[in-house]
């Protein structure tokens, strides 16, 4: 099988491109990226002949077109990513998150390819910390910031070209990931390479906002159970029970380095900042046999904080920069 692969020199794809060849030898993969600032050559280093990378971007028509073609499948990761970018500048989200998942949309039709759409929980906007009822996979829509609403918006444009136009697609939307390759502008590899250098851990706010933590391994094996067996026009949702307050995060990473609980700073909080995520994947489990094999967050968590000592040369060339765009928001 050949495999069109997009953002795969990104977290999520980088670590699936990896997962793709050592369980499944049997794959080609090219990946389509544009390396932006937070894709890197160096994550897809030591893959060999198994894979091909084209930098390119997945709003280029002819390129998407041209790739499309020569693939079985194609597993569309590329994204711009960041909530706090967003903020700071949506333009870019709006052209790779919508008119991108366009540009593939209109290929996949064209060449009648299986397509795979990687979303995530954000679309269903936020719940309330005390709200019994966890997202499914009939929540209504209601995103709320810039990257959020252009991922809801690039979901919708599937589901319409599954209906319209009878593209064979799935979707997926999984809650927050975390392991290695994860760049260091987002939460938990931001305050590992704070601990690292010596620098206190940045909370947004009282640190009250619950996010559902998944390990990427077990979001990848959860995007190929369904490539290989979900319905056509079906939504799954991927998550690993996985709630934690950004505070209780903090917390257990300042134990992991042998800090003081009360190590962290306050910092400003995200505008329009979402207070909980909770995914129920019941459907997923039920159906398609799923279920994560990172159950314990805290080894998770040491292990990932153990990745990243060990590659200080992957992160740190990103790390200033990062910290400098912080600084002028006032999150630093
Ligand atoms: P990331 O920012 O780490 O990686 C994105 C990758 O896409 C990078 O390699 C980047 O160079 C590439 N890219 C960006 N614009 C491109 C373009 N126009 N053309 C081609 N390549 C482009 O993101 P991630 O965290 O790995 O997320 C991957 C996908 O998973 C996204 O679609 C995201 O919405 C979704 N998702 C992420 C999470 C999470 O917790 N990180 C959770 C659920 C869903
Ligand atoms: O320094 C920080 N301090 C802090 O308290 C940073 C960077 C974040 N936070 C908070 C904000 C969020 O409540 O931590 C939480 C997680 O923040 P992010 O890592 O920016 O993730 P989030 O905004 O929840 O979105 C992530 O999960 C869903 C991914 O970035 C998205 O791509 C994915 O769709």
């Amino acid at each position: 099988m050949r495999l069109l692969v997009t953002g795969g020199a990104g977290f999520i794809g980088a670590n699936f491109v990896h997962q793709s060849v050592a369980e499944h030898p049997e794959v080609e993969v090219t990946v389509l990226d544009k390396l932006t600032y937070a894709g890197n050559r160096a994550s897809l280093a030591g893959l060999g002949d198994a894979v091909t990378l084209v930098e390119g971007d997945v709003a280029d028509g002819a390129l998407v077109d041209r790739l499309v073609a020569e693939a079985d499948a194609v597993v569309h990761f590329a994204a711009e990513s960041h909530n706090d970018n967003s903020l700071a500048d949506p333009w870019p989200f709006v052209q790779t998150n919508l008119i991108g998942t366009y540009a593939l949309l209109e290929a996949v039709r064209k060449h009648d390819v299986r397509y795979h759409h990687v979303s995530t929980d954000e679309v269903y906007g936020d719940l309330e910390l005390d709200d019994p009822q966890r997202f499914t996979e009939r929540t209504p829509y209601n995103p709320s910031s810039p990257y959020s609403s252009t991922k809801a918006g690039s979901d919708l444009l599937v589901r319409a070209w599954v209906r319209s136009f009878g593209v064979r697609a799935t979707i997926s939307n999984c809650s927050n990931n975390y392991g290695p390759f994860q760049h260091v502008e987002k939460f938990i590899p931001r305050q590992v390479t704070n601990l690292i250098d010596g620098v206190r851990p940045k909370l947004y706010g009282a640190g009250a906002n619950v996010r559902d933590w998944i390990h990427v391994e077990d979001h990848n094996a959860a995007v190929w159970r369904v490539l290989a067996d979900g319905r056509i026009g079906q939504t799954y949702l991927i998550g690993a029970d996985g709630e934690r307050s950004n505070l209780e995060v903090v917390r257990a990473l300042l134990e992991i380095f042998g800090r003081d609980a009360d190590d962290f700073d306050h910092v400003s909080d995200r505008p329009g900042h979402d207070l909980r995520y909770a995914i129920d994947s019941t459907l997923l489990r039920t159906e398609l046999g799923w279920s994560p094999r990172y159950t314990d967050f805290r080894s998770g968590l040491e292990a990932t904080v153990a990745w990243y000592r060990e590659h200080e040369d992957w992160w740190r060339p990103a790390k200033a920069r990062v910290e400098a765009a912080y600084a002028v928001t006032g999150q630093a």
